[in-house]
């Protein structure tokens, strides 16, 4: 299906948090203009092919008037407690010609059984009403995720569980296989199902990505990453990204739609690298999908659309070093013909090979689709792609697998002929498709960042942009200050909106914007000498530091401001080196002092969902006026040991 939807709304919507406790209160649940209509129509113009819903996430509130808990739209004033989510949308998915999916989050943060096996009776009628009185669905999904900690009905504990056993996972799948034959599972948390997490939220699979896995055994981050060659079942990799930062609706997170840029980046490293693409739509409070998430995703398949317009390998003229048997049904021909379940194929014993292109007269490129006829296997271990140019081949591209298509991304070059090179495969190579295009080049818009004396750094995503900005929320343009060394500007806060430029094609990347609070220039750390934990003041999302603290012993970080500021929230990044398995803070306490000795609780909580997504966490308090901060890490996501941080900032007035 290679692209379909996310959409994420629950309770947690009104609430402003990632993770619903379970304890909110079911009347905040009142969407004015809640139009699954709208939110099926975008995803069908942004060529999608189906739509999976948050039924229900980890607070346990219920998008469907389930028969089994009160916790549900039921007792919303939406609808008078007549109104089910969940049918709204199969019926706009039905309407609209796109499949329609299930979430439903095992961990339950508000039911009082979680934890006890009778919790098990009550998430199977869950699904048996979800599976049965909605008509066909696709997907079933469900999340891994379990922080532990929950309202629990009433009692406001830690619970813990063995995710491998406690659901009984062989049961559970069987149940759902028994009401919906044709629908695939997602599960990162028990069992092996048909579909596997790639180990990120971040929007991308490895580029040796296997679609096979072992049936049992853990599966570590690398494997989940890349799959396992000789694994002995087929669980393609799906990767799950939203469309802003977090997966429910913020508005603070209205500046932070993805742009065009990052979504084209994300498609060629999710459904370029044999994986599928579930992009995730968050709703606002009134129940519609923000104008600007929608603008994002029609323009992303307008690009699309446009990069992959004209076939230059359609009408070439093809030649193999070799042909299955010599047999025209196998011929080089089929690999550019329009049938996708025709393919080119060698000879049984054959582990190398190469399929060339000749076009009629010199052509530029810049992209290279190449895709197996995974039905008979993932076969492909290594290839190549080589251009020739003024009668020279030139390697453009050295890669390892293929799977169901893969999509490679190179510098324009001019050509008379393409060759792929398959190099190595785990059986006779077959290849059922390959298409060549030039597409148009899409600036990257520049990263702003400001470091701790106060200046303004703006760097390019490529070597051939001029970079402009503007201080006075101004839109910036070749007419602007032209960037070339770090801007120095007062200690107060600072907007900044940029641009990349290029000169020769006067093309002009979207708008980067940032808006900075005041500047950390006479910040000092005091609870450390190491001078390696100023890098949490750098700027630098991508420097960090590590404390460690003995188990189970919080960790501080103190900071004197220099003077007396006026606070209404604290912002932090956790270490951004996501396969380095680094350590994040995930509850959290906030204090603020006058004079580093009487110390005041401002705040406290967790960062939910951080791991996942190790964003920046934003939060808020009464105003208070402080010199000093002090973060307490309570507990991170390595139980214990140490914690880490890219950033730490400051929210004044
Ligand atoms: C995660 C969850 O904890 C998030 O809230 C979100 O639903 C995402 C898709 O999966 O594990």
């Amino acid at each position: 299906m290679e692209y379909y939807a996310f959409i994420h709304f629950s309770i947690n919507t009104y609430t402003d948090m990632a993770w619903g406790f379970g304890n909110e209160d079911p009347v905040l649940f009142n969407p004015t203009k809640l139009d699954c209509r709208q939110w099926a129509r975008i995803c069908k113009e942004a060529g999608m092919k189906g739509i999976i819903f948050t039924a229900k996430h980890h607070s346990g509130f219920c998008l469907w008037p389930s028969k089994y808990t009160d916790y549900s739209v039921k007792n919303a004033p939406w609808k008078n407690g007549k109104g089910d989510v969940v049918r709204e949308m199969a019926d706009a998915c039905k309407e609209y010609g796109l499949k329609f999916g299930v979430y439903l989050s095992p961990w339950d943060r508000n039911h009082p059984d979680y934890g006890k096996p009778e919790y098990i009776t009550y998430f199977r009628n869950q699904l048996k009403e979800l599976l049965t009185n909605y008509g066909d669905v696709f997907e079933v999904w469900f999340d891994g995720a379990n922080g532990g900690s929950g309202y629990y009905g009433g009692a406001n504990e830690t619970r813990k569980i063995d995710a491998k056993t406690y659901y009984d996972w062989p049961n559970t799948y069987q149940l759902v296989r028994e009401l919906q034959p044709k629908i695939v599972i997602w599960n990162d948390g028990g069992d092996r199902a048909d579909l596997r997490w790639v180990g990120t939220e971040a929007g991308y699979v490895g580029e040796t990505n296997w679609s096979l896995l072992n049936k049992t055994g853990d599966v570590p981050e690398q494997m989940l990453r890349h799959g396992l060659e000789n694994g002995d079942t087929w669980v393609p990799g799906e990767v799950n990204t939203s469309i802003r930062p977090e997966w429910f609706y913020h508005e603070r997170e209205d500046r932070k739609v993805k742009t065009l840029p990052q979504l084209m980046d994300t498609y060629y490293n999710s459904i370029g690298r044999n994986g599928t693409l579930l992009l995730n739509f968050p709703v606002m409070p009134n129940g519609l999908i923000h104008p600007k998430d929608e603008q994002a995703a029609l323009s992303f398949a307008k690009a699309i659309k446009e990069a992959f317009a004209v076939n230059l390998a359609r009408n070439t003229r093809t030649s193999a070093s070799q042909i299955r048997g010599g047999k025209p049904e196998f011929g080089s021909m089929k690999a550019i013909d329009a049938d996708k379940e025709s393919y080119w194929a060698t000879d049984d014993t054959t582990r190398k090979a190469s399929l060339t292109l000749h076009f009629n007269a010199p052509t530029s490129f810049n992209r290279f689709l190449v895709q197996e006829p995974i039905w008979l296997g993932q076969r492909v271990r290594a290839f190549s792609v080589e251009a020739l140019m003024d009668d020279n081949w030139k390697e453009i591209a050295k890669e390892t697998t293929i799977g169901y298509k893969r999509i490679l991304r190179f510098p324009m070059v001019k050509a008379t002929q393409v060759r792929l090179t398959i190099l190595d495969a785990k059986s006779n190579p077959l290849i059922s498709n390959l298409e060549i295009y030039k597409t148009p080049i899409i600036l990257t818009p520049p990263t702003i960042t400001r470091d701790k004396s106060g200046d303004i750094r703006i760097t390019p995503g490529d070597t051939e942009s001029e970079l402009y900005y503007t201080l006075n929320e101004a839109m910036p343009g070749p007419h602007s200050g032209k960037y070339t060394t770090p801007v120095k500007t007062s200690d107060g806060k600072v907007n900044v909106k940029a641009i990349a430029y290029n000169p020769y094609t006067k093309q002009s990347s979207i708008v980067s914007e940032e808006k900075f609070d005041v500047s950390r220039k006479d910040w000092k750390i005091i609870s450390t000498d190491k001078q390696q934990a100023y890098q949490v003041l750098d700027g630098n999302p991508s420097t960090s530091w590590h404390q460690n603290k003995s188990q189970g012993m919080p960790a501080d970080l103190i900071i004197d401001l220099g003077k007396l500021e006026k606070l209404v929230g604290f912002r932090y990044l956790p270490d951004q080196n996501w396969w380095a398995d680094a350590s994040i803070i995930t509850h959290y306490q906030f204090e603020v002092s006058m004079d580093n000795k009487i110390w005041e609780m401002v705040n406290e909580g967790e960062f939910s969902n951080i791991k996942n997504n190790p964003f920046w966490q934003t939060k808020s308090f009464k105003p208070i006026q402080a010199r000093y901060i002090k973060l307490r890490a309570l507990k991170n996501t390595q139980e214990g040991s140490a914690s880490g941080y890219a950033e730490i900032d400051i929210i004044t007035p």
